[in-house]
């Protein structure tokens, strides 16, 4: 076992969280008074112009770090893999005009740009690698979110060990940001299983637990209100701040 995975799988066990130290000590200690005090002014600053610092190419971690829940292993999941995802389709749904399900040559026609950025895992680790796949903004596009839609939620193929599935949730700003993909490269590759495959999203505006691997689906509603512990993301649910910007 990784023994990243191992420490969480640990942790998990002694009803922690995987990334719950450091966490503990960013939302109990001095730093978060500070970060709750400002978080509307970082919210504007970040969302409308902050834009998350570029690397050049050769800054690249070839060896990206593989973090969080097990690679699906499921029927479903193991059968798309096989076929190199040929029968995967993206839904896009929810409150929207036209729902989509996107294959992975469609997505790819959405369009394709190529970010190199650093991924900041609230456990203290961060990894430069390269990003490629279309605007997350334009895939929603598609799909002409209604004027009630609020905000999209990443449903993923993975679950942990008690069957809780991952999730994550974006605002439409957040979405809208111009840095924020759905990844279907890494480092000039097609995404491995282990690094989220076939799709992913990728906001390096925020900490690592929002980008979320092996999407297959995203809604969008008006509320999170309701969805399994309501906090909008599965670390969420297990008090992770919502709003993760870095
Ligand atoms: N579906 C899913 N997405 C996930 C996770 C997960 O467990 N399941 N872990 C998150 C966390 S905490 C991190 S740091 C990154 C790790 O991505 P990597 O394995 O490509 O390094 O994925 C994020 N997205
Ligand atoms: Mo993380």
């Amino acid at each position: 076992m990784k023994r990243g995975l191992f420490v969480a799988s640990s942790l998990a066990s002694l009803g922690l969280s995987g990334c719950g130290p450091l966490k503990d000590a960013l939302t109990n200690g001095p730093f978060h008074s500070v970060l709750s005090g400002t978080e509307g002014l970082n919210r504007v600053v970040i969302d409308t112009r902050g834009m998350a610092r570029l690397y050049p190419d050769s800054a690249v971690d070839r060896n990206f770090r593989v973090n969080g829940l097990d690679t699906p292993s499921d029927d479903l999941y193991t059968r798309l893999a096989r076929s190199g995802f040929r029968d995967y389709r993206l839904i896009v749904d929810g409150l929207v005009d036209r729902p989509q399900k996107l294959s992975l040559p469609e997505l790819r026609a959405a369009g394709s740009l190529a970010q190199t950025t650093r991924h900041d895992c609230v456990e203290g680790w961060s990894a430069i690698g390269k990003w490629n796949g279309p605007r997350l903004g334009t895939v929603l596009a598609m799909a002409q979110p209604k004027a009630a839609a609020r905000y999209c939620v990443f449903r993923c193929f993975d679950r942990d060990a008690s069957g809780q599935p991952y999730y994550e949730s974006l605002d439409l700003h957040q979405a809208a940001h111009p840095q924020t993909l759905l990844a279907l490269d890494l480092n000039d590759a097609a995404l491995d299983p282990d690094h989220g495959a076939p799709v992913r999203l990728r906001i390096p505006t925020q900490l690592g637990y929002k980008s979320a691997k092996w999407v297959s689906r995203i809604e969008l509603v008006a509320t999170l209100d309701g969805l399994y512990g309501g906090g909008g993301g599965y670390w969420e649910d297990q008090n992770y701040d919502w709003y993760a910007g870095i």
